[in-house]
């Protein structure tokens, strides 16, 4: 018996939730240069006998120039910028109140709902995906569906940068194999809690955001801007040079729960110089599984953690600098949003493609971890 060929799987919405609250390079830098003078201050005796090592200065014009981000925006400003505290004041909220995370995961999705013309009554399933989520359980994702209103099943996926783009490839599988009709992913990356802002060579780097995605069969889809999905493909391979021990085992390790090593650190040369070639490749042999050559390809959503691994990816595969219509840039707005930025971009920058144009999402960072789709505008 010849088995039924798998339904068009389609993106049919996308949803951006940006924080109120933009920090600045320059905010962020003098903020940390006070608190690095004070504890300079404080341990000077120790630093002149080389017992302890000087905090360096940050500056605003190496982040920029090493980056490329210029801003980046913040769930709760208050307490980063002060120095006797140097994170977010993100004050705890009842057991029957809604978690902060699943408060911005809402905005994201009401507006990929709207835009996808879905009501929860359509949808089936719920992923929440995300660099980390705030509590382990109940799940995040089964919050969600409670304040959406939708009836069927959610869970949480931590998969760190590529969060957003495997939660992709669940959906679309969920899809395919008719284990779900449409499927929200969603992902609220609230990563101001985990930066170390007393850490100069990472301090800048991340933001706050959210965004989510409808995935839903072709034939019930009707929205203005739907991509096909032709194919998914993923890759991880071990490293810790991006790293972060935060866990649940820390208790039993009678150890700081919140020591440096509990927040987010990296060996950031060490990850562009591994992680470039790995996404280079692994986007030329996606495309190619699918008949495509890099001209074919009218729209690179790339992963934003730092415009010269962008610019040096788009260089690779075009042969030439990239311009932004071809690989958008948002991280000198938003900086690195975790999983979320390919999806930022995509959101921001998908509608002006004609139907038959293809593009590629893609996601590339910790684990390491690497996920792409390569859609077709419908
Ligand atoms: N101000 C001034 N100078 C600085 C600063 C600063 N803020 N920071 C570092 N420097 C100095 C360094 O100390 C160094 O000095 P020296 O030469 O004297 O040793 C010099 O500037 C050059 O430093 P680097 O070699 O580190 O500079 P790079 O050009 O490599 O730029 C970057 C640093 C920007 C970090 C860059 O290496 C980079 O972006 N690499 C890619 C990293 C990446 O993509 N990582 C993925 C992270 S995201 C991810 O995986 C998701 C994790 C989950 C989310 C976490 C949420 C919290």
């Amino acid at each position: 018996m010849a088995s039924a060929k798998p339904p068009t799987v389609v993106i049919s919405g996308s949803g951006l939730w940006t924080p109120d609250h933009i920090i600045t390079n320059d905010e962020l830098v003098a903020a940390y240069n006070e608190w690095a003078n004070r504890y300079n201050a404080r341990h000077a005796d120790a630093i002149a006998a080389g017992k302890m090592e000087e905090k360096p200065q940050s500056s605003s014009e190496f982040i920029e120039k090493a980056s490329g981000i210029k801003q980046r925006y913040a769930y709760i400003k208050e307490g980063i910028l002060d120095v006797d505290r140097m994170r977010p004041f993100i004050p705890e909220r009842p057991d029957d109140a809604l978690s902060d995370q699943a408060e911005i995961a809402v905005r994201a999705a009401r507006q990929a709902m709207a835009v996808a013309g879905k009501t929860a009554a359509g949808i089936d399933a719920v992923i929440v995906s995300c660099a980390y989520t705030q509590r382990s359980y109940p799940a995040i994702a089964i919050e969600v569906q409670e304040a959406l209103g939708i009836d069927g099943f959610g869970f949480d996926m931590l998969v760190a940068c590529s969060a957003a783009t495997f939660a992709l490839h669940r959906a679309y599988e969920m899809v395919a194999a008719g284990t779900a009709r449409c499927v929200l992913t969603i992902n609220p990356e609230l990563t101001s809690p985990q930066v170390n802002f007393c850490d100069r060579d990472s301090h800048f780097i991340f933001g706050d955001v959210a965004t989510a995605a409808v995935v839903e069969r072709a034939d019930t889809c009707t929205a203005p801007h739907g991509y096909d999905i032709l194919g998914t493909r993923a890759k991880t391979k071990f490293s810790s040079h991006v790293r972060s021990n935060f866990g649940y085992v820390s208790r039993a390790n009678d150890v700081d729960p919140f020591g440096t090593d509990k927040l987010f650190h990296q060996n950031g040369r060490r990850v562009f110089k591994e992680v470039c070639p790995m996404a280079i490749q692994h986007l030329t042999d996606h495309i190619s599984e699918h008949g495509l050559n890099v001209p074919d390809i009218k729209r690179w959503w790339l992963h934003q953690a730092n415009i010269n691994m962008n610019q040096h990816i788009g260089g690779k595969l075009l042969g030439r600098e990239a311009t932004f219509d071809e690989a958008p840039i948002v991280l000198d707005r938003y900086a690195n949003t975790a999983s979320a930025g390919s999806l930022i971009a995509f959101h921001l920058y998908h509608q002006d493609l004609k139907p038959g144009d293809h593009g590629v999402i893609c996601s590339f960072g910790a684990g390491y971890s690497i996920g792409s789709l390569v859609v077709r505008k419908r």
